[in-house]
């Protein structure tokens, strides 16, 4: 078996982190029954509510899950401190909401382990792909994104920015050196083209995804901006 860590980005998720960690470790626990193969890293940055407490909490009641705290905000942040530190053979993340269908995890782990894959992204843009409670204005920013990634960037990957992705940790530091580095939102999709310029073996992986609307932080506007100005910087750097 390869051994892995699951990172979930966290911030001011007071309301849902115990249950949600609870239900992932109890998912995994039943399929991955082996001891010290695996961890739930929970990475908070920034959190103001009792998020970081919770958290605390958890790992000290729960063996394999683990707190990492990152003095500044940002998902990539987050991802890019709790997958440095990682001595597990892969790393990922998913969202906290479990808005991908935890079944996935074990395709993911299937490609990466039996397959052979170096990275496997979950795919909301494929046909075989089911979207749940999506709202409208999300669903078009995301085709519009990813139709821009492509024109722009060239990429042939369908889904950039869905909060499930899957890596070998040994591909991880040259993708870092390579470009992915951002430290918001846009690091899941700079992995992905990073990947594809080093011509990695990427898994198309279509998910079941059940958005959960009250729970988002994002604001399109702001982030549409910021997500233009990085794909213009990331462009730079492509080889
Ligand atoms: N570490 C960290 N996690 C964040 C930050 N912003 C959001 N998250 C987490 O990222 C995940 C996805 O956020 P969410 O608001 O559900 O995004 P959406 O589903 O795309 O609307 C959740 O687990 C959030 O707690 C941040 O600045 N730092
Ligand atoms: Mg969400």
């Amino acid at each position: 078996m390869k051994s892995f860590d699951i990172t979930i980005p966290v911030l001011n998720e007071e309301d849902t982190l115990e249950q949600n960690v609870k239900t992932l470790h109890a998912f995994i626990r039943q399929h991955f029954p082996a001891h010290k193969q695996w961890r739930i890293v929970i990475a908070d940055n920034g959190s103001t509510d009792r998020t970081r407490e919770i958290a605390g909490a958890l790992s000290e009641e729960i063996p394999e899950v683990q707190l990492v705290s990152v003095p500044s905000r940002g998902v990539g942040l987050a991802l890019k401190t709790s997958w440095g530190q990682s001595d597990a053979d892969l790393v990922g993340y998913m969202d906290l909401d479990l808005a991908t269908d935890l079944t996935h995890f074990l395709e993911a782990y299937q490609a990466l382990e039996e397959q052979d894959y170096d990275v496997v992204y979950g795919s909301r843009l494929h046909a075989r792909s089911k979207v749940i409670n999506r709202p409208f204005k999300r669903e078009v920013a995301s085709r519009v994104f990813n139709w821009l990634l492509k024109a722009y960037l060239g990429v042939r990957f369908s889904d950039g920015m869905c909060g499930f992705k899957f890596l070998k940790r040994s591909v991880y530091p040259e993708l870092n050196r390579l470009g992915a580095q951002n430290d918001g939102w846009f690091f899941s999709t700079e992995l992905l083209t990073v990947a594809e310029w080093k011509k990695l073996k990427i898994y198309e992986l279509p998910v079941t995804w059940t958005d959960d609307t009250s729970s988002s932080k994002v604001k399109i506007l702001p982030l549409a901006k910021k997500y233009i100005r990085s794909m213009i910087e990331l462009k730079k750097k492509k080889p």
